[in-house]
């Protein structure tokens, strides 16, 4: 276990869908990640969307996925590090399983923002029980693309629809199919909600639900902004393939029907179970 979580962190990730862990990584796993940064900025592989044709250095930004899969040092941090443990502890879960990892690089004066978005919207699931810990490797601050999010927003019973993050980005043509509500233009009506804009020192994760709504600004800093989500599955989720849902996980890959709980051991497999009560049991 990395550590536990207090009472206070459980109830501030449930009522506000978001939760500031201070200091949930230090230095050993940050030099691990930073190196797998490192790494994928001189190679990227699959599922990547990239704007770098500049080169390093030069405004660009990239997102990467799903590395766990081939990636030993990555899977370490999914399997040994204790970030399912934060999060299985926020979600009060019995168990957990595993999604994908998703490194966002944005390197100094890179333009391209992370509009305001759910996460659930993008995902085959249902289930209140999903979750991200997001662990920036660099310090961020709102110049610096730190992360943004509604607070209270998961309990809005909306699950929005999805537009693509850059609108010439072909890759994600599935998204055209998107059904539901459109997103509230958050950026124009700041004032009306309660915003979680806190800088963040490297090693700082944030555990947050995927129905919550959040963004992150262009890095108009002169450093480089790096980091890492990965992305959990608790007892609750139900595979629910839609034409709006990304492919990257395909019906033929799983063995499971739509519908049913998330049990596959070999694509999501689990990571962690509880072994302690639930705080709520315990009070
Ligand atoms: O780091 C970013 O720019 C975006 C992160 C994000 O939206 C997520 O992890 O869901």
């Amino acid at each position: 276990m990395t550590r536990a979580l207090t009472p206070r962190d459980i109830d501030a990730f449930q009522r506000d869908g978001v939760v500031l862990i201070h200091g949930a990584f230090g230095p050993e796993w940050l030099s691990r990640l930073r190196a797998i940064v490192d790494s994928i900025l001189e190679e990227p592989g699959g599922f990547i969307s990239d704007t770098g044709d500049q080169g390093r250095g030069a405004g660009r930004a990239l997102d990467a996925r799903y590395l766990w899969r081939e990636n030993d040092a990555v899977r370490s941090f999914v399997f040994d590090s204790g970030v399912a443990d934060l999060v299985g502890q926020a979600m009060g879960c019995e168990e957990l399983r595993f999604y994908f990892d998703h490194w966002f690089v944005k390197e100094p004066g890179a333009k391209t923002s992370t509009p305001w978005h759910q996460d659930v919207s993008y995902w085959p699931f249902t289930g209140q029980q999903i979750a991200s810990l997001w662990l920036p490797l660099t310090e961020v601050d709102r110049a610096s693309s730190g992360l943004e999010l509604v607070k209270g927003s998961h309990r809005w019973g909306k699950c929005y629809k999805p537009r693509r993050f850059v609108a010439s980005d072909q890759k994600s043509d599935w998204i055209h199919d998107a059904e539901g509500e459109t997103l509230p233009d958050i950026e124009a009506e700041r004032d009306r909600h309660d915003i979680f804009s806190e800088p963040m020192q490297p090693g700082d994760a944030l555990i947050f639900s995927a129905w919550i709504i959040h963004a992150a600004p262009s890095n108009t800093s002169e450093r480089t902004r790096a980091a890492v989500s990965t992305r959990w599955l608790g007892d609750d989720v139900r595979w629910r393939p839609h034409p709006a849902a990304d492919p990257s996980i395909r019906q033929e890959d799983l063995s499971i029907a739509p519908g049913e709980l998330a049990r596959d051991d070999d694509v999501f497999p689990v990571v962690w179970m509880r072994t302690t009560p639930r705080f709520d049991k315990q009070s």
